[in-house]
């Protein structure tokens, strides 16, 4: 079984004009697409070949095979957090948590868009559920750098934003602030942050 490379939950011109159907083009048919190819040949005729993703993210050492790897996850990851017509407000549990949590949705979003903005790497901005402290305060946003993932940390991902510069760059040049604002108010997918969400509090009950 090889890795494969999922498809995009949209067409890849529904999240504009928000992100382009050209960075879409570079940022999943080449930069994502890159790194499943090198994932593949990174494992062929190695023990490691026919491991499912989050096997190999957690158990790999770091190194270019992990980087390939955790940017695949990642990525699939990135996909999924934004739809079209995303943005808006949450609802039910997860909006009581980011309330518990951060003091309101829009205190969550100031702060999610602060740190995304501040992220000095190549990286990622998450939203994760920190099942050491369940109960008031239990989601926390994390950035990481380079490939670097929650996952690895025995954190629960909720929400990815990820701001290397392939990703707004074509759109957005060096104006990471405006990318990272049309993220949040337009762009997040309240719905798979909620289901992530649930199914934290389910494994972690
Ligand atoms: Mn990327």
């Amino acid at each position: 079984m090889t890795i494969q490379l999922p498809d995009l939950p949209y067409a890849p011109d529904a999240l504009a004009p928000h992100i382009s159907e050209r960075t879409i083009s570079f940022h999943y048919g080449k930069h994502h697409a890159g790194y499943v190819t090198a994932v593949n040949s990174g494992v062929a005729d190695t023990p490691n070949e026919g491991r499912a993703l989050e096997d190999l993210v957690r158990s790999l050492p770091a190194g270019g095979l992990f980087n390939a790897a955790a940017q695949t996850w990642n990525h699939n990851f990135y996909w999924q957090s934004m739809s079209p017509g995303g943005g808006g407000e949450p609802s039910g549990a997860l909006a009581a948590a980011l309330e518990a949590s951060f003091g309101g949705v829009d205190a969550f979003r100031a702060d999610f868009a602060a740190g995304a903005v501040r992220n000095f790497a190549s990286g990622w901005g998450w939203l994760v559920f920190d099942a050491a402290t369940t109960g008031s305060g239990s989601l926390r946003i994390v950035q990481t750098d380079d490939a670097r993932t929650p996952l690895t940390d025995g954190l629960r991902a909720l929400l990815v934003i990820d701001v290397w510069e392939h990703a707004y760059y074509l759109d957005y040049q060096n104006a990471r602030a405006a990318y990272v604002d049309a993220f949040v108010e337009h762009l997040i997918n309240w719905e798979f942050a909620s289901a992530n969400y649930s199914d934290a509090l389910r494994n972690h009950a």
